[in-house]
């Protein structure tokens, strides 16, 4: 690739846009980078590597975004992917809205051709007006022309992707752009590192005041945690909130093991009854999203009041009015409201009425976990995972699917902050082979990944990414031999368009892509081969078979299907 001239003097020593990339990446405390290289963007990964830095190559652009973005969940740090012009980065930027979609941190950095072609649409290699596409789809996306303004984009990318409401920056950078060159003091000079970029936002008192009249005042309050909880960072702070007040609590699917699912305030296994019968609902992170049916409706029976602690401002009262908006971030929001709720009357009899509830559900599913079936189904075979992951607390679980992600989300107990990532927000099926690479990288500890046959098809060719880095992530498929189920009947001369082959081998998928295989028919098989996995530490698909008829169209989301009721027989 030739250098574009250099407006320095001769002898002068030089740098150019990859290295000031480089640079600017590394000093914001950016060490893995994950991606799918080609033109123009190559360079990146060599240079990346032979600094001592970690490049993680996907096969496919949209997974290696989903990684980035949960690495950025995780830690807390803008997570980076790096993508080729037009296909390339228009896969990658799937996984940009998605992590905007779902509030995580992420920098998608492409490659882009060279603006005066695309700008007069000449048809340049893999031309497309690429910043203005990614524009509606991330918090903000720039472009930078010039190596000197490499490192304010950089830190500016990471201030707006950690600032407020954390989510997704798009950096455009012009492929004549990386060999730019210019002289190496002025670009050393040109790099800095953001004060602060995520700063605390304090609450106003007299909103603290409000919220906490609010809840003082409750008959039969309930904290309800989101993943902005989770992804906050303040553990301990929220378990303190949730033990000093006394009031239960139930985690929204990626706020499981915030406070441990096994707390004895834990209402998750009263879900409809906390919601019902609750008359002020604190929300901690967490959206009244189509996830909590908007806040209205019968899922929310009597009429409730609701404090929402957020750093965005208008959240509140997107949906139905909020009557204690607390706007910050969650940490200090949380800190004052223990502060301004000393002392308060622990709502005991409310407490102990969810207990019980709970613990009856709980007792009800344990016996559906252990009833034999002749072929597994959701339940039997769910139970035997959970009593395996019982043992490893700081696993992280990645769970994609529909009656795959419904019921484990019941089934398997969390016992630990930030030890689930699923779908998230949209209900994305194929996040799963790029999470658990972000995950099993990020904590250094072994994953399980919980997927359908279905969710896993999005991007089982990852699943080679996983074996190539050595991963210690055991991918369990749930195979039941179709989308929801595996038993529908086909019309004449065609396949049902909700099944697969139902010879598919997910397990020797595995060894034919480097990693180990085993197909288990029982819960007591899967349970082995699960305890085998972990223990081996070596990338594993248990293709474990199941029911064709135990779904259910939808999973637990039923609700929202629509079908037709003309011309049924
Ligand atoms: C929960 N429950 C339990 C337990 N935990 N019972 C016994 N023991 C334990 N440990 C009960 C709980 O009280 C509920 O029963 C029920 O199990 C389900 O609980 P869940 O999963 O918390 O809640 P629910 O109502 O299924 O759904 C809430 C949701 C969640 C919408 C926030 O479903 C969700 O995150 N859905 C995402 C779905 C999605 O994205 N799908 C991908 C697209 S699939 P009751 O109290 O009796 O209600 C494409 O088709
Ligand atoms: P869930 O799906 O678990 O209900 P959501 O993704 O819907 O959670 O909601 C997360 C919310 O948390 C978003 O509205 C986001 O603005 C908010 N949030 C994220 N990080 C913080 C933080 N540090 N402080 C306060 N609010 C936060
Ligand atoms: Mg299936």
């Amino acid at each position: 690739m030739t250098n574009a001239t250099a407006v320095v003097p001769e002898g002068v020593e030089l740098t150019d846009g990859f290295h000031l990339l480089m640079d600017a990446l590394e000093m914001n405390g950016i060490t893995n980078i994950y991606g799918l290289l080609g033109i123009p963007v190559t360079e990146i990964g060599r240079m990346w590597q032979a600094r001592g830095n970690k490049f993680y190559s996907f096969r496919n652009e949209q997974n290696a975004g989903y990684a980035a973005s949960v690495a950025g969940y995780l830690t807390k740090k803008p997570g980076v992917c790096v993508t080729v012009s037009a296909p390339g980065f228009l896969n990658g930027l799937t996984a940009l809205a998605n992590a905007t979609t779902n509030c995580f941190p992420m920098i998608l950095i492409s490659g882009s051709s060279e603006r005066e072609i695309v700008d007069l649409q000449q048809g340049d290699y893999e031309e497309m007006d690429q910043l203005n596409i990614a524009r509606p789809h991330c918090k903000a996306s720039f472009r930078i022309n010039r190596p000197e303004d490499i490192g304010v984009a950089v830190v500016r990318a990471v201030r707006t992707a950690l600032s407020g409401r954390p989510g997704g920056v798009y950096l455009d950078i012009p492929a004549r752009l990386f060999s730019t060159v210019m002289s190496a003091e002025e670009g050393k000079k040109s790099l800095w590192v953001p004060v602060d970029p995520a700063p605390a936002q304090i609450p106003a008192p007299s909103a603290v005041q409000r919220a906490a009249e609010l809840i003082k005042n409750a008959k039969k309050p309930l904290i309800l945690l989101g993943k902005g909880a989770a992804y906050a960072q303040c553990d301990a702070d929220i378990k303190a909130l949730v033990e000093e007040t006394g009031i239960p609590f139930t985690p929204m699917s990626m706020a499981k093991g915030l406070v441990s699912d096994t707390h004895p305030q834990c209402g998750a296994a009263a879900r409809s009854m906390v919601l019902q019968e609750s008359d002020v609902v604190v929300l901690i992170g967490a959206r009244l999203n189509w996830l909590l049916s908007h806040g209205k409706g019968k899922t929310w029976g009597n009429p409730k009041k609701f404090v929402q602690i957020d750093i965005q401002a208008n959240e509140i009262d997107s949906n139905v009015q909020i009557h204690a908006p607390l706007v910050g971030d969650v940490q200090s929001c949380v800190n004052a409201l223990r502060d301004a709720l000393k002392g308060m009357n622990k709502p005991t009899e409310w407490m102990n009425a969810v207990a019980e509830r709970a613990a009856g559900s709980r007792a009800k599913l344990a016996t559906k976990l252990s009833t034999a079936t002749p072929v597994m189904n959701y339940h039997n075979s769910l139970g035997a995972i959970r009593d395996v992951l019982k043992n490893y607390p700081d696993i992280t679980l990645v769970n994609e699917g529909a009656n795959a992600l419904d019921n484990a989300r019941m089934v398997i107990d969390q016992y630990l902050p930030r030890k689930r990532v699923d779908t998230g927000t949209w209900g994305v099926m194929g996040i799963g082979m790029g999470s658990a690479a972000a995950a099993a990288v990020e904590t250094g500890k072994p994953v399980v990944a919980i997927c359908g046959d279905s969710a896993f098809g999005f991007s089982a060719m990852e699943y080679e990414t996983l074996t190539r880095y050595n991963l210690p992530v055991t991918v369990i498929v749930m195979n039941n031999g179709g989308i929801y189920r595996g038993d529908e009947a086909s019309p004449e001369h065609q396949f049902s368009c909700m099944l697969f082959n139902p010879n598919t081998r997910y397990d020797q998928l595995s060894i034919a892509l480097g990693g180990e295989g085993v197909r288990v028919n029982t819960p007591e098989e899967l349970a082995k081969a699960l305890e085998d996995s972990i223990k081996s530490g070596k990338t594993t698909i248990i293709d474990a078979i199941i029911d064709p008829a135990a779904g259910v169209e939808s999973g637990r989301i039923g609700n929202l299907n629509i079908v037709s009721t003309i011309g049924k027989k």
